[in-house]
């Protein structure tokens, strides 16, 4: 431990802690717009590229960016001073000064960092007016809009995106004025191998990177008498759109996520967790076909777009591991135009299915060629959480003050295996409690399988007991994971029967279309327990009890992956 002095207030650290982390521990924030630590996700950027950090170190001519230097012993540290404000607050008005100004109609109005730092800097007028650099805005994958004026270099994308989700898109391009952060050759998104998990959406602290918004479409679609408008929301919306009205992370608002919904216009509300369940039916009996030699080994989930085309440009060689289900918010869709169509007599050419998804990727994923029926999407549109809260404020709805409400059956009804879909690891259980039940005609007297939970590992591994066999089960999340352990099936250095991977660190949770966390993880735990809880809470809780699905197997699909399941709920893969 070393000794150091911040603002007069002495105080110990380990050897190795920045200035940053130092005054964190005796309450003093230093503003700053590049530096993010995701500790849990081992994400790091400490590029020191906005230097709006800029610190007092006494004895030093210079002042230090507190981000970037390292506490020695006797350290006397002045973050308040005249000298240090005034450098701050310029290095913030030279960024402004190549900064578009037009906050009030920004979309991240009152989420911008920038925004934030310069208000807490009372600064009040642009003092370097000149030029300002202008780029191609891009939005070529209809799901991640890039607005590269207002990039401030501060690099958390390109670490996020290099290092974390390691599909390198991004790095500087250009030189000198021009210089900004992007794509090789500045090629569109949709021409890059960006899987749109949306993560450098997340930790992006502007409006460089947000989502391709279709806010304004859902509105069309509501307020057109000829169309009949539902929604399907999914396992990750109920334990964070809360977070948008002011309560707190891991708070379970489903009754008045569908109240709001109702209210929104919508015809019915209804539930991706039913599709989940459907979900399971079919990838629990895909892997007792290839576990009784009907198929490679190891069966991948196929539930997370980004993931899968993280597989399709990474590893074309390991496409015939993925289990050819559809993810469940498409299932949905396909199940919504024709099953649903044809029970409540409603045109299926009228119906317009909108998915509140915590993804982006499900923005580019319903455009996809295979997953169409006929050339007709079977989902229409997809918003974020961060949208559908938006449609909340704009239609005046008090969310906090509304009831709860019950989804509309029959696509409503759910169970506790589907409820975790929206964490890492859900998916995985899901399908276990089902496949085990199925494989020993036992059943299941504990149906938690605490060993594929938690946040902290990026890659869990379990063994299950099924008779006489040992499953082997391997879990990731985050991209960089996926990648490790892919490589290590590829090259035979571990074997597994069964895997789950999603793009986004801790799953859905916190995906790329989820309220901003501003890099606190706390929260995507709190919501991760929370998913715990509802599942605890519902009467049912594995797939294959759930009555509404039973029945439309029963009236409608009939065998689980027969042919009307196979034209319906799977899909294929494209290198
Ligand atoms: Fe997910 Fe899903 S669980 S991908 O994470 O599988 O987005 O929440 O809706 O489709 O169900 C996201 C979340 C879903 C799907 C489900 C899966
Ligand atoms: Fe990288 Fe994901 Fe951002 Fe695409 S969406 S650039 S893959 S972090």
């Amino acid at each position: 431990m070393i000794n150091v002095t911040i603002n007069d207030i002495k105080l110990q650290v380990p050897e190795g802690t920045t200035i940053l982390d130092a005054a964190k521990m005796v309450n003093i924030n230093i503003p700053t717009l590049c530096h993010l630590n995701l500790h849990d996700i081992k994400m790091v950027n400490r590029t020191a590229s906005c230097r709006v950090c800029l610190v007092e170190v006494e004895g030093r001519r210079n002042l230090a960016p507190a981000c970037a230097t390292e506490c020695f012993d006797g350290m006397i540290i002045r973050t308040n001073t005249k000298r240090a404000i005034r450098a701050r607050r310029t290095m913030v008005e030279l960024l402004l000064s190549d900064h578009p100004t037009d906050c009030l109609v920004c979309e991240k109005n009152g989420n911008c960092d920038l925004q934030r730092i310069a208000a807490e800097l009372g600064i009040r007028k642009i003092r370097f007016e000149g030029e300002q650099s202008t780029y191609q805005k891009d939005s070529s994958s209809g799901a991640l809009y890039r607005n590269p004026d207002k990039c401030i270099m501060c690099r958390r994308c390109e670490t996020m995106c290099n290092e974390v989700q390691t599909c390198s898109v991004y790095s500087a391009i250009d030189r000198g004025f021009e210089t900004v952060v992007g794509p090789a050759f500045n090629l569109p998104m949709l021409d890059t191998q960006c899987t749109f998990c949306g993560q450098c959406v997340s930790v992006c602290p502007t409006a460089a990177l947000t989502e391709v918004s279709y806010v304004q479409d859902v509105w069309n679609a509501l307020h057109d008498p000829d169309k009949y408008v539902i929604a399907q929301t999914a396992p990750a919306i109920r334990v964070a759109l809360g977070e948008e009205f002011g309560l707190k992370p891991g708070t379970i608002v489903t009754g008045k996520m569908v109240a709001a919904l109702r209210r929104l216009g919508f015809k019915k509300v209804f539930d991706t967790d039913f599709a989940a369940d459907v979900t399971i039916m079919e990838e629990a009996k895909e892997f007792i076909d290839r576990l009784n030699g009907k198929g490679r080994l190891p069966i991948l989930t196929s539930c997370c777009p980004s993931w899968v085309k993280f597989i399709e440009h990474q590893f074309p060689e390991l496409l015939d591991i993925p289990s050819t289900c559809k993810s469940p918010h498409m299932m949905f869709g396909a199940i919504a135009k024709t099953y649903f169509a044809e029970k409540f007599n409603i045109p299926a050419d009228k119906i317009v299915v909108v998915s509140v998804m915590p993804c982006i990727a499900k923005k580019y994923e319903i455009q996809r060629e295979e997953l169409k029926s006929d050339g007709v999407q079977n989902v229409d549109y997809v918003i974020t959480t961060r949208e559908f809260a938006k449609m909340i404020r704009e239609a005046g709805i008090d969310f906090t003050k509304l009831p709860d409400e019950d989804f509309d059956n029959p696509l409503g009804e759910s169970t506790g295996a589907s409820v975790i879909f929206g964490t890492t690891g859900g998916v995985i259980e899901a399908a276990l409690r089902t496949a085990y039940e199925w494989a020993t005609g036992e059943t299941l007297q504990d149906v938690e399988f605490h060993g594929v939970r938690g946040f902290e590992d990026g890659l869990k591994e379990a063994t299950v007991k099924l008779k006489d066999m040992e499953l082997k089960i391997g879990v990731a999340h985050g991209l960089g994971n996926a990648r490790r352990l892919l490589e290590d099936i590829r090259d035979g250095k571990r074997f597994y029967h069964a895997i789950e991977i999603m793009a986004c660190p801790g799953g859905c949770i916190d995906g790329g279309g989820q309220p901003y966390h501003h890099g606190n993880l706390e929260i995507v735990k709190a919501r991760m327990n929370a998913l715990y809880e509802e599942d605890r809470r519902k009467p049912l809780r594995k797939s294959h009890e759930n009555p509404a699905v039973l029945k439309m197997y029963e009236e409608y699909i009939g065998e689980i992956g027969g042919h009307k399941a196979h034209k319906l709920l799977h899909t294929h893969y494209t290198p």
